[in-house]
């Protein structure tokens, strides 16, 4: 028998713009046709402190007022998924940050475009490392 490495955790944010546009239900759908498991999931309007611990790294960068904004704009739905490859399985299904590049077949590919935004709206957040999502799912599961 061959062992097997364990099953990792990333956190997966549906964002205000992928709320709004009642596309919670598509990208859980795709999630699990991919076969990863639903660990937690809530339902939540951010606060900036939460969104600044979250998106510390691009703190100073133009874009991190309207992403703070944005992200603070209404209900996110946050989710931690789980599964052998699932940091990185879930930014290839996720797609290019900017969905006007992101290819066909992915999340922001299928579903985004560019709206003329300051920041990018582009439906959905995925933990890029397994040190960012420890530390992410800390911040929005602080329970777990
Ligand atoms: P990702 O969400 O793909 O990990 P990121 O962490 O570099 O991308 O940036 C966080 C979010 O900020 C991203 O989802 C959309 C927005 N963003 C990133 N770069 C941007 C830019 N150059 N202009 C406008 N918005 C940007
Ligand atoms: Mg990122």
């Amino acid at each position: 028998m061959t062992e097997s490495s364990a099953p990792e955790r990333s956190l997966v944010l549906v964002k205000p713009d992928g709320f709004a546009r009642r596309l919670t239900g598509e990208v859980l759908r795709r999630i699990e046709a991919k076969g990863y498991a639903l660990v937690a999931l809530r339902i939540l309007t951010p606060t900036r402190e939460m969104l600044a611990a979250h998106y510390a790294e691009h703190e100073g960068k133009p874009f991190f007022e309207p992403l703070l904004e944005f992200m603070s704009s209404g209900p996110v739905t946050a989710v931690v998924i789980e599964g052998e490859g699932g940091i990185p399985g879930f930014r290839a299904m996720a797609g290019a940050t900017n969905p006007t590049d992101a290819a066909p077949g992915s999340i922001r590919g299928d579903l985004g475009r560019d709206w003329g935004t300051k920041v990018q709206q582009n439906i959905v957040h995925g933990s890029d490392s397994p040190e960012s999502a420890a530390r992410e799912i800390a911040i929005w599961f602080p329970e777990l």
